[in-house]
């Protein structure tokens, strides 16, 4: 990825889940240093300061869907932002609960539409989020964003999404909470769905390399979504989430490494940061490091060894 302009673009949705910190999210990132960070690397920062959305929900009763019009409220608002940043240059979109993927991926995929360029989707997660507001059981719609991304149904109320993202298009890694319903789509659609138990077996580079020779054969632009919970807990504990087993820090930093000289990302998405639940920063400082990563932090400028 060659230097340009980043865009900072704060989007503290918190109403995707009932538990709440979230809305803290990009200002932790900011005190964690993101800006100086990137800038060092030589980008041209802009912060546009944060999209304001609906902030305080009630809780919707158990197994009813949370605060369904704020959601709808808050995909508008961050698909026009999403939409606009992409012309601009590079947006970093500073999260917030994952439900904001459901506007941030929509502004982006409306964006490759009219480039005429495919759009590509890593999800680096411990789940899939392919839920729909039908098949959640917990009413919570942070569980849901590829399902709308990808165009299934159940949607009634949001904006349809411009350009559905086909679903040989979306890759996930870092998979090990998935519910039966998210089980059975991924199953029948024969999604590339990388679990925790493929990583231990072929390593983390090797799938993600296959993945990334597609979106280079297809020209795509490629979107990427961190969720904290991607993460082992340990390393990351900030997160309403939690899941054992996750990437570890060399894994994580890998990724975004692989990614970094790929090319071929042109949006990020940092989600599901809950700073209330943080150990002194560690996990927002962590975030930061590995988004420093994915803008050309590295030891050396070129290898000193060959890899091969
Ligand atoms: N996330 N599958 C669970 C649900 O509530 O639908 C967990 C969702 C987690 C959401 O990772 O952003
Ligand atoms: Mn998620
Ligand atoms: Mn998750």
């Amino acid at each position: 990825m060659s230097v340009g302009k980043c865009i900072l673009i704060g989007a503290g949705m918190d109403c995707g889940k009932r538990r709440r910190g979230c809305v803290m999210g990009p200002d932790a990132y900011r005190t964690a240093g993101i800006a100086e960070e990137l800038s060092s690397l030589g980008w041209q920062v802009e912060d546009r300061g944060n999209v304001d959305g609906p902030v305080w929900v009630e809780d919707a009763p158990k197994g009813e869907v949370h605060a369904l019009t704020e959601c709808i409220s808050w995909t508008e608002k961050l698909a026009k932002a999403s939409k606009t940043a992409m012309k601009q240059g590079f947006p970093v979109f500073m999260g917030g609960d994952h439900a904001l993927s459901l506007g941030t991926v929509a502004g982006v995929a409306a964006h490759a539409a009219e480039r005429g360029r495919p759009l590509f989707v890593l999800w680096l997660d411990a789940h899939p989020d392919i839920n729909t507001p039908q098949t959640t059981t917990s009413g919570n719609l942070h569980g849901t964003p590829i399902a709308y991304l990808t165009g299934q149904d159940g949607f009634e109320g949001f904006p349809p999404v411009p350009a559905p993202v086909p679903t040989e298009n979306v890759c996930f890694i870092g998979l090990r909470s998935v519910d039966k319903p998210e089980r059975e789509f991924i199953q029948q659609s024969g999604m590339t769905a990388i679990d925790m138990r493929y990583i231990d077996e072929r390593g983390i580079a090797a799938p993600l390399r296959e993945f990334l020779e597609k979106v280079a054969a297809a020209n795509g632009l490629l979107h990427v979504s961190l969720d904290v919970d991607f993460l082992e807990p340990s390393i990351a504990p900030a997160v309403g989430t939690t899941v054992p087993g996750g990437a570890t820090f060399r894994e994580a930093h890998l990724v975004m490494e692989i990614l970094h000289d790929s090319d071929l990302v042109t949006s990020l998405d940092l989600v599901e940061l809950n700073p209330f639940l943080d150990d002194r920063g560690k996990t927002a400082s962590l975030m930061v490091d590995l988004t420093a990563s994915l803008f050309g932090r590295r030891v050396f400028d070129r290898p000193t060894h060959s890899y091969t």
